[in-house]
């Protein structure tokens, strides 16, 4: 063999690795694209763009919020555009989020009795229009496939935009007896609403995630305390995984789920637009699809009857809602139990480090990574060679990671490492190696806490009473949200959408009747008609 020839192999292959020796590497520049905005005294160029935000994003969260949310999502890696208007690429980052709350919420609807399924995502024409009443307010974001190749299809067929249509037929079928109830699936799928407002990603997508459960029971109280258990689950995805407060309640009858007979909801709230959004909704259908597909039974004592339905669903929509509220001008801040990474490890090697001393830094850094990996901390190191310190964790903070753990040559001289909080909630943390196992998840608790606590304070500054309609519209130019008494009217609720609809901003829909409810005094006025109030009610602009 020509030795000629090995060597031009190697010369080749050398070409596609990265440089070994951090000398040469040095001069390297990470690729433009991949490039997040850089620190003070790194950012030749970048600082023009910035103006006065200095770190993280070009625009900041009070200045152009839209556009401060669109970098972001864009920056943190969770997003990438796509050539269908409207649709966009879920990044791991962004599926690991979903991941987290599908995991979870799974686990928790299986002790429950759930079981998953999958249905098709086509359905005939016949099928969508089995639920015609309501889905005439729909049809127009129904997609339709109407060829295959070139040749058109018989008849078209169309994109699920929910599984009502689909499910139901086949609930029909299956249920008999009592002995077959309660039936209770639900699948995790895609779903498709062609809508033309303008999309953004996961708060108006025309394709989304979600999961939808439909639910069936003999008995109508067996159907209730299922809509509550489920609600209350959707509530501890915010509370408890995404640290975002909302609040439970009923659907008033204008803003129901019409194919129902009630509708309960987890309304979240955006303190930057002073919008709230809906951000899960569990209903009971009671017997009103039951009775369109008829799906029904023979009871113990032989008699037919229809089934209590449910159906419940939560979508990707709520990680738009955690960035928004979470978000800041450094980019992403996730709660640590959700996020992919809780702490990133960074090694600070300085020049005149010998070869060795960086080699034992960057095994520390390894080392500690295995060590909290296996006490359950998601660790991951960052010990990449051709990206400075800083670019480092300015990248990671617009990332959202909760912790940042530092480790330089005096460190590893003294056996200690930096923690830095992503939430900046305390200074920089000196701890000894051998007390992460116990200081790390402590923190991140800590972090956990503290994003639910403040993000709950503001939203309960956010809420005002009024009891006239002057004050009313004063809170909705504060941006906030109003408790009010209210007469539950339908067309009452239409009118005061109108009557708060200014040049400027969208009229004021109710956003739920909370659960939990001030004392209503007798005789209490409704803040609008002046009618008796029945109950006082969340209302704002909303999304
Ligand atoms: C309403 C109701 C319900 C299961 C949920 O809210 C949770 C999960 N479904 C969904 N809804 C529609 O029925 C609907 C129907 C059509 Cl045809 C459409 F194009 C859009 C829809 N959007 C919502």
């Amino acid at each position: 063999m020509a030795p000629g020839v090995d060597e031009e192999a190697a010369a080749i292959e050398n070409k596609e690795l990265p440089p070994s020796k951090p000398e040469a590497v040095k001069k390297v520049k990470p690729p433009k694209k991949d490039k997040p905005p850089q620190g003070p005294g790194k950012g030749e160029k970048g600082g023009a763009m910035k103006k006065e935000t200095k770190l993280g994003l070009a625009v900041s969260k009070s200045e152009d919020f839209h556009e401060w949310y669109r970098l972001l999502v864009l920056e943190a890696e969770l997003i990438s555009t796509y050539s269908v208007s409207g649709c966009y690429v879920l990044r791991p980052w962004a599926y690991q989020l979903w991941e987290a709350i599908q995991t979870w919420f799974d686990g928790e609807i299986k002790k429950l009795g759930v079981k998953n399924a999958y249905f098709p995502m086509f359905l005939t024409k016949a099928a969508l229009e089995k639920e015609k009443d309501h889905v005439e307010g729909f049809a127009a974001e129904v997609a339709w496939v109407t060829k295959a190749g070139s040749s058109e299809l018989e008849e078209p067929i169309a994109i699920r935009p929910t599984s009502e249509t689909i499910i139901y037929p086949l609930y029909s079928q299956w249920i008999r007896s009592h002995r077959d109830l309660p039936l209770k699936l639900n699948q995790w799928t895609n779903c498709v609403r062609w809508e033309f407002k303008d999309p953004r990603p996961f708060l108006r997508t025309r394709e989304f995630l979600w999961q939808e459960g439909h639910t069936a029971f003999a008995t109508k109280p067996e159907a209730d305390r299922e809509v509550r258990q489920i609600l209350d689950l959707y509530a501890m995805i915010y509370q408890d995984l995404l640290a975002v407060p909302v609040t439970k309640g009923l659907k008033t009858e204008a803003e129901k789920f019409a194919g129902g007979l009630y509708t309960t909801t987890v309304e979240g709230f955006i303190p930057d637009t002073g919008r709230g959004i809906q951000a899960g909704t569990s209903h009971c259908l009671g017997q009103k699809f039951s009775k369109m597909f008829d799906i029904g039974f023979e009871a113990v004592d032989q008699q037919r009857q229809l089934c209590w339905q449910n159906s419940w669903g939560l979508s990707t929509r709520s990680l738009g809602i955690m960035i928004m509220v979470h978000g800041d001008d450094k980019g992403l801040r996730l709660p640590p139990r959700v996020a992919p990474t809780q702490i990133v490890i960074i090694n600070i090697p300085n020049a005149k480090l010998s070869e060795e001393a960086r080699t034992a830094m960057a095994s520390k850094c390894s080392e500690l990574e295995a060590l909290l990996r296996q006490a359950g901390v998601r660790a991951e190191c960052d010990l990449r060679e051709n990206y400075s310190p800083p670019w480092k964790y300015n990248h990671w903070e617009v990332k959202g990671v909760p912790l940042r753990m530092e480790i330089g040559p005096r460190d590893m001289e003294n056996g200690t490492v930096m923690l830095a909080r992503r939430d900046g909630k305390a200074p920089k943390e000196p701890v000894k190696f051998d007390q992460l196992l116990l200081r790390v998840p402590q923190l991140l608790e800590e972090i956990q806490n503290s994003m639910y606590t403040s993000a709950r304070t503001e939203y309960d500054s956010c809420i005002e009473r009024a009891t006239t309609l002057d004050e009313f519209k004063a809170a909705l130019d504060r941006k906030h949200m109003v408790l009010a008494p209210w007469c539950n009217g339908l067309k009452q609720e239409d009118d005061l959408g109108k009557a708060t609809k200014t040049a400027e901003a969208m009229g004021a829909k109710s956003l739920c009747i909370p659960f939990e409810q001030p004392e209503l005094a007798e005789g209490t006025m409704c803040f609008y008609t002046g009618e008796l109030a029945q109950n006082w009610t969340l209302f704002g602009r909303s999304y």
